[in-house]
This record gives structure tokens, sequence and C-alpha cells, in this order.
């Protein structure tokens, strides 16, 4: 499928058309979950392909073979492109499942099920940042312009997949036991951690050597050199390798190098007004 430079409107937010149509965003809209589905809900640059490579690891106890031979759209395919229905598997045992659907388009199918859901959120001020960078590799997504331009729509929800804050407060009312919250931060200080938790929300135990062998994996350097999850399987006329990468940079707080003075003061005052009404304490749009 090609569609490179077509937008896909659904529920009044743009989706890239590339990637996907109104058939395979409403047949996303109406999926049928399983009670052993784990869905991985974020918005874009927040640390998705980190976590399909934590649980694919997590899964496989620390073997890195079918993280090294199967990409991670296989492995962990996205419900809401157009190749999904061919992907998913049907038969039982658990699948691993990716969004960036907003919750509200998703929460009715998900709430007939007992899938676990597993939503990473990470400091915006990145993710802005991180987002334009691949706008200007990703030819199915529009030119983002300076980063001025780009910001300003990204504050104002008009980017491909809608307005972060929306995405964020959505996804949070998702109050359920079937409910994990992560963010990318906390991945970034203390990955162990965090893996270990994981292995307690989806009711696995692995030995001290499995878990080391799940942190050397997922880690930036490792899975930069890995061509299942780095994007380089994907041919230069979807994505121009020539004028950067997908696994950039992987750290925090790059957002100081591309943010003024005058974009951080907007930036901040626009993130109160949203987040005001969010009774979760996010506080990472100060770090
Ligand atoms: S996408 O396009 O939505 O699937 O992108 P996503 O995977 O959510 O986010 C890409 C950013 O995550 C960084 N990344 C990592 N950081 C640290 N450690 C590991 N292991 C890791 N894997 C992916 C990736 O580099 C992108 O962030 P930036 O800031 O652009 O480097």
């Amino acid at each position: 499928m090609d569609r490179l430079t077509i937008t896909e409107t659904f529920a009044g937010i743009s989706f890239p058309g590339h990637l996907h149509t109104r058939e395979s965003l409403q047949l996303a809209q109406h999926f049928q979950f399983q009670d052993t589905d784990i869905v991985i809900a974020t918005f874009p640059k927040s640390g998705t392909t980190w976590m399909q490579e934590i649980l694919t690891l997590i899964h496989s106890k620390g073997d890195s073979l079918l993280a090294q031979t199967v990409p991670n759209w296989v492995r962990a395919p996205w419900l809401e492109h157009t190749y999904f229905r061919e992907t998913v598997r049907d038969e039982g045992g658990v699948r691993l499942i990716t969004t960036h659907l907003p919750y509200d388009i998703l929460a009715p199918a998900l709430k007939k099920s007992k899938a676990k859901v597993i939503y990473i959120a990470r400091n915006p001020k990145d993710v802005a940042v991180s987002y334009y960078h691949f706008h200007k590799i990703a030819k199915f997504l529009p030119d983002p312009g300076t980063f001025e331009e780009f910001l300003d729509k990204f504050l104002d929800g008009t980017v491909h997949y809608g307005s972060w804050f929306q995405h964020v407060k959505g996804w949070l009312r998702h109050q359920e036991d079937t409910f994990f919250y992560i963010t990318y931060e906390e991945m970034h200080m203390d990955l162990r951690d965090c893996i270990e938790r994981l292995c307690g929300f989806i009711s696995t135990s692995l030995t001290c050597e499995e878990l080391d062998n799940v942190e050397q994996h997922c880690s930036f350097n490792t899975m930069s050199q890995n061509k299942m999850v780095n994007c380089t399987l994907i041919s230069p006329e979807i994505i121009d390798h020539s004028k950067g990468k997908f696994m950039r940079k992987g750290v925090v707080g790059d957002w100081k190098q591309l943010f003024t003075g005058p974009l951080n003061i907007l930036f901040d005052r626009v993130y109160q007004e949203e987040m005001s009404n969010c009774k979760h304490s996010f506080p990472l749009a100060q770090d």
C-alpha cells in the first residue's frame, strides 16, 4: 500500500493513510479482545518499541532468538494498521497487541474483555522533539516545517494521532486492575525494576540470569543494532534512512536542545491548562 500523502480522518483525529484506512480503524474499534491479550498503548514516540522488546524478551525468558529474527510489528502488531488482521494470531495463548489509538475509540471493545493494558507515557516535551525528528525521516508523515510550527500543531492536538494531552488523560481513566501505567523515564532510570514489576503484572517469574538477559537485550545499544526493531528493514521509499535514525538518541531531556525559552513558557502554560483537571500526578513537563 502506498498512500504516502493521504491523511485519514477518524473520530476527528488525523492518521497517516499509508498505515491506516477507514476500514482498518473501524476494525480496530470493534476488535474482539481475548482475556489473555496484552495491549501496549502509547502516544507515538513514548517508548512503544522498547515495551514491545521488553515483553517479547520476558515471554521468551530472556532468549533473544525471537527478538532477533521476527520484526516487532509481527511480534506485537499495531491493532489499527491495515496489515493487522492478517498478522494477529487467532489461536489461544498470549498475544501482544500494540496501539496508538486514543482510549475513547477503544474503551467499549476493551471493556468487554479482561485484556491487560500497559500504558507508557513520556515527558511530552521529549515526545514532541522525538516526533518532530521522526517526521523528517518518515515519508508517510507530513512535512513538519520548523520546530515552532510543529510544536504549535502538537499543542493544538492536530498532529497525526491527535492530542498528547487527551491521549494520556483518556488512558488514565482506564483504572481497572488489568491496567499498568509506567513512564519512559522510569524505564530509563531503573530498567531492571520496571522489568520485575512488569513480570509481576503479567504473572511471570524469571530467574536472575533471565532478568539479566532481558535487561541486556533491551538496552538502547543492543536495540539500535537489532534490525528487527530499528526500522532499517523498512524501504527508503518509506523511511529516509539518510536523514536520521529511528533509534535516534534514547535519552531523557533532549527537549532542551530544541525548546527556546519562549517555547518552553508556552508549553508549560498549555500543559497547566490541559492537565489541571487530571487527577493523576504527572509532573513530567517540568523535568
Ligand atoms: S513509535 O514510532 O511510536 O513506535 O516510536 P516509539 O517506539 O514509541 O518511540 C521511539 C523513541 O523511543 C526511543 N527508544 C529507546 N530509548 C531508550 N532505550 C531504549 N531501549 C529505546 N528503544 C527505543 C527511541 O530512540 C525514540 O526516542 P528518541 O528520543 O527519538 O531517541
